[in-house]
């Protein structure tokens, strides 16, 4: 019997499996039930208690060497096992995945360009940092407008001023520049204030202002195109209010108040209790400003118009505090549409 196990221990030494069908041979002939192992152990019971000892423990150690034999070589072959799948197919189309969620901003953003589209109107955008002329006179603001301080404006240099855009005005001014009417855009984009930063101010915002320039521009025009632009956004059954208000820019100059679509009318938080929430400045674009840009005033008119997104953003979702727009805290972000 001792001959037996040395001639066993040789061959297990020896077997190196192939494939998963020579390993599973190997279990069968050394390991299972029926196998050569425990056939001798089987067989060692019978033997007289002075032999049991001497063959025992060769045979412990040849049962332990085929078993840690088997879980080695399983190991080494399930890592390979991959190679009896299909394998990956690389032309399949990806699957799409939510990698995030659009800004509220931004959500707001194209639906205004949307709207705005949808009668004609372009998209332009320029320059963040300005110079004097585009942010200033050319918008027909007086040497001594408050505006053009150091504590409302933040300025890179000084003489000649260099300073960040305090509305997107600017790129209407270069559009009109280097444009003949009829000019229609609208201008998104980001502009800075020098304010303390709370619930209801930040250094920065973002705004859409909007131009209409060529023959006969009237105030009608104005005054239907923001009717619809409010019916648009907040629903059909929005009544719009025209306040008479002061931009240097603008001649005649109006703010629009949207019915409150909150209590309609009825006076909520929303409103102050008054039924009007305020969305836009507003007004025909100023003689002078056309002047500035080499358009005839006698020859054409025009309106332009100015909302802030995050003043609109709050009143479509509900948000109360601006400072959520920029603090990227994902709880907040991830309420809005994923992005696909
Ligand atoms: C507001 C008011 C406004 C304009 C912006 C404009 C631009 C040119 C000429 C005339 Cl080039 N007007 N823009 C006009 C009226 C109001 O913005 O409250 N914005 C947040």
């Amino acid at each position: 019997m001792l001959e037996q196990i040395k001639s066993l221990q040789k061959e297990i030494a020896s077997t190196l499996p192939a494939n998963a069908g020579e390993l599973e041979a190997f279990r069968l002939r050394f390991l299972s039930r029926k196998g050569l192992i425990p056939t001798l152990f089987d067989n060692l019971k019978l033997l007289a208690p002075a032999e049991k000892k001497d063959i025992g423990r060769p045979l412990n150690e040849l049962k332990q060497l085929a078993e840690s034999r088997l879980k080695e070589w399983t190991e080494a072959l399930g890592a390979v096992k991959d190679n009896t799948q299909a394998p990956v197919d690389l032309t399949l189309p990806v699957i799409p995945d939510a990698i995030g969620t659009m800004h509220p901003l931004n959500l707001t953003r194209y639906r205004i360009i949307e709207i705005f589209e949808r009668l004609g109107f372009n998209v332009a955008d320029g320059p963040e940092i300005e110079d004097d002329w585009h942010n200033f006179s050319a918008l027909n603001f007086p040497e001594n407008h408050p505006a053009r301080e150091m504590q409302d404006t933040f300025f890179v240099s000084r003489n000649p001023d260099v300073l960040l855009r305090t509305h997107t005005s600017n790129v209407q001014i270069r559009l009109m520049e280097k444009q003949r009417p009829p000019i229609r855009a609208i201008m998104p984009g980001r502009v800075y204030r020098n304010e303390a930063i709370s619930a209801r101010a930040h250094c920065f915002f973002h705004q859409v202002e909007g131009l209409y320039v060529d023959t006969n521009v009237s105030f009608a025009d104005l005054k239907q195109t923001l009717y619809h632009f409010a019916k648009e956004m907040f629903g059909s059954e929005t009544k719009i209010r025209l306040r008479p208000s002061f931009f240097p820019f603008t001649e005649p100059s109006a703010e629009i108040d949207i019915s409150c679509f909150i209590c309609h009318g009825k006076g909520c938080n929303i409103c102050k209790q008054t039924g009007w929430v305020e969305i836009a400045g507003s007004g025909m674009v100023h003689p002078n400003v056309l002047r500035h840009v080499g358009i005839d005033p006698e020859a054409f008119t025009g309106f332009a118009f100015g909302m802030g997104i995050e003043r609109v953003t709050m009143l479509r979702y509900g948000i109360d505090d601006l400072r959520l727009f920029s603090e990227n805290d994902v709880r907040f972000l991830k309420q809005f549409k994923p992005v696909l």
